[in-house]
């Protein structure tokens, strides 16, 4: 299983790479790797297991941040209504995205970055993906459209594909600058 040990942190090289497009059908290396993406997502959020290990309670990571250079990520994450969501992607790509931005009030963290950054990423509040899920132990072309919160986490772990930390987005000289054409998430209950 993966350790908060074996995620690569701020600084090194492989979190700054282009990831390279995976191979279908899958090696075996890169099957185990989004298996174990994905397991550890629902470890971190089984409140037993995460105390036990000292896992940080993560929604999304993307392979360069298991040390492996490839297209690939895992999302297992509630939406803004409570309802879970489980997208293990291989080489997705963006078809379309909306003008609309949207950001977190608290800001972002990331499981490679150490430290506290205040600022807001402002990100396409909906995006299209065409990716290969894998579902059932095998790969199925498919478009997806995401909205809202999972639109974050996607476009947080998409940017891990292109070497790119939340921490580079924040607007150096402004860091809370909204722009006119973006609106807050907000979770149901925090209405
Ligand atoms: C996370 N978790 O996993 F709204 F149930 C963050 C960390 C860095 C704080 C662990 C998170 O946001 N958990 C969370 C949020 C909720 C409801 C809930 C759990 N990531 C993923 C990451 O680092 N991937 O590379 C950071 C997120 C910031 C914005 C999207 C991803
Ligand atoms: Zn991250």
């Amino acid at each position: 299983m993966l350790l908060m040990k074996d995620i690569v942190r701020e600084g090194s090289k492989v979190l700054k790479e282009k990831a390279v497009e995976v191979s279908i059908p899958l090696s075996k290396e890169d099957e185990q790797a989004l298996i174990d993406m994905r397991e550890y997502l629902y470890n971190s959020c089984d409140e037993e297991i995460a105390k036990k290990y000292k896992l940080r309670a993560g929604v999304g990571l993307a392979a360069p941040q298991i040390g492996l250079s490839k297209r690939m990520l895992a999302i297992v994450s509630p939406d803004e209504f409570g309802n879970m969501h489980e997208f293990i992607m291989v080489n997705p790509k963006i078809i379309s995205y909306s003008s609309e931005l949207t950001y977190l009030t608290g800001g972002e963290g990331c499981l490679s970055v150490d430290r506290n950054v205040e600022g807001y990423i402002h990100r396409p509040k909906k995006v299209t993906v065409q990716t290969y899920l894998y579902e059932d132990g095998k790969l199925t072309l498919k478009t997806l459209k995401l909205k809202g919160y999972l639109a974050v986490v996607f476009g947080h772990e998409f940017d891990h594909l292109n070497g790119i930390l939340f921490v580079d987005k924040i607007n150096k000289q402004q860091p809370f600058f909204i722009p006119d054409n973006s609106h807050p998430i907000v979770f149901k209950g925090e209405e």
